[in-house]
């Protein structure tokens, strides 16, 4: 990884954190558009409580120098403002406060996440695997976006069904039911990269394909259990003759598509299409009418543990699916065409886009 990125803290801490590392020096860094970001991943219909104590803005504390990348590593910090209500509960010293959460929720990481990491109280795995962490994901990306943005390319997401439902009345009224239900509903969102050059990502070995790695970025995201790059799905059921997107030259010597059932990838490569990444989500685990699991203290049956928590969160995973994607184009920009700075990175692009344009119409 050229661009890459590591991120901290719990969902009720005081604080989350990310050092993102590769991005060029001399980046103009707007940080009203990294809130920008951070307020688009906590709207959408059917949000909990928490939307409302939290406004997330960032704080750059390092890497950046007059608003202009160092290429020194980027330090960015989101406070949690619900902290104030957990300060004795999530305290990093003294005694435990507060009770314990010991009913594990099914399809959460409480049960195998206790037993994994020797703990009593579920409350030590849910507050990191909470979604919470996914507000640094979006920070990082929108810095990944910035630097895109000087390379044209443009990211940009939809969400195409909630709970197998389409037409905005119709998923209101599905997470309006889901709600009334103690239930939640999960989602599928479709995350679209414009102005990608043909030829980033490689099929000369398995972890240079960039399919592969928008694969493995989507599936990180919390809830996400399918990801398909183009029409993947549909096409397994149809003949190569229905699926295979044709080639064509026009009269300028330029090469054109008609159709994009592939998504912008063909061999591990971007093939200059847009590329088109769609996963899917499965329903948030806590319910406010609980299921059927086990005490794991007591170890005799219970109903799992409820907390205060989003009916339906497709909207918010669309966007932390924009930033997935953001991190890993600029790596594989990074990775072609150079990451020290800026300007070198892109002419190098410049002069990779019109030479593939000359000699092949690409
Ligand atoms: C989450 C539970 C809810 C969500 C949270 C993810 O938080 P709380 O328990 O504080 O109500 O709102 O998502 C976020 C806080 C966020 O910023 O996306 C969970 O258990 O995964």
């Amino acid at each position: 990884m050229n661009i890459r990125f590591i991120d901290a803290g719990e969902s009720h801490g005081a604080r989350l954190v990310c050092i993102l590392e590769g991005i060029p020096a001399g980046l103009k860094i707007d940080s009203e558009f990294i809130n920008n970001e951070l307020a688009r991943r906590q709207g959408g219909y059917g949000r909990g409580g928490r939307m409302k104590i939290e406004t997330d803005k960032v704080i750059l504390s390092s890497g950046v120098r007059f608003s202009e990348t160092l290429g020194s590593p980027i330090t960015l910090i989101v406070e949690n403002k619900d902290f104030a209500n957990w300060q004795e509960r999530m305290s990093a010293e003294g005694k435990p406060f507060g009770e314990k959460v010991t009913n594990a929720r099914p399809g959460h990481a409480d049960l195998t996440g206790a037993a994994k990491y020797g703990k009593n109280d579920v409350r030590d795995i849910l507050e990191r695997s909470s979604a919470r962490e996914t507000t640094m994901r979006v920070a990082a990306g929108a810095v990944c976006k910035m630097f895109l943005r000087e390379c044209g390319i443009n990211i940009s997401s939809e969400v195409l069904s909630v709970g197998g439902v389409t037409g905005e009345t119709e998923i209101k009224n599905k997470i309006d039911a889901a709600k009334s239900n103690g239930d939640t509903c999960g989602g599928i969102f479709e995350v679209k990269i414009t102005g990608a050059p043909a030829g980033l990502g490689s099929y000369i070995q398995w972890d240079k394909k960039l399919d592969a790695k928008y694969a493995a970025a989507f599936m990180s995201i919390q809830a996400i259990k399918a990801v398909e790059i183009g029409d993947g799905w549909a096409n397994a059921q149809k003949f190569g003759s229905e699926v295979h997107d044709e080639i064509f030259i026009d009269e300028n010597k330029k090469i054109f598509r008609k159709t994009n059932r592939a998504g912008g990838i063909e061999g591990g490569m971007t093939n200059g299409e847009p590329v088109i990444i769609r996963a899917a989500m499965k329903p948030i685990p806590t319910l406010m009418k609980p299921l059927q699991t086990v005490d794991i203290a007591t170890k005799t049956p219970a109903t799992a543990s409820k907390e205060r928590s989003d009916t339906c969160a497709i909207w918010a995973a669309a966007v932390v699916g924009e930033a997935m994607a953001a991190i890993v184009t600029a790596d594989a920009i990074v990775e072609k065409f150079g990451g020290d700075y800026l300007f070198d990175t892109l002419n190098n692009l410049k002069n990779y886009r019109e030479r593939i344009a000359k000699d092949f119409g690409l």
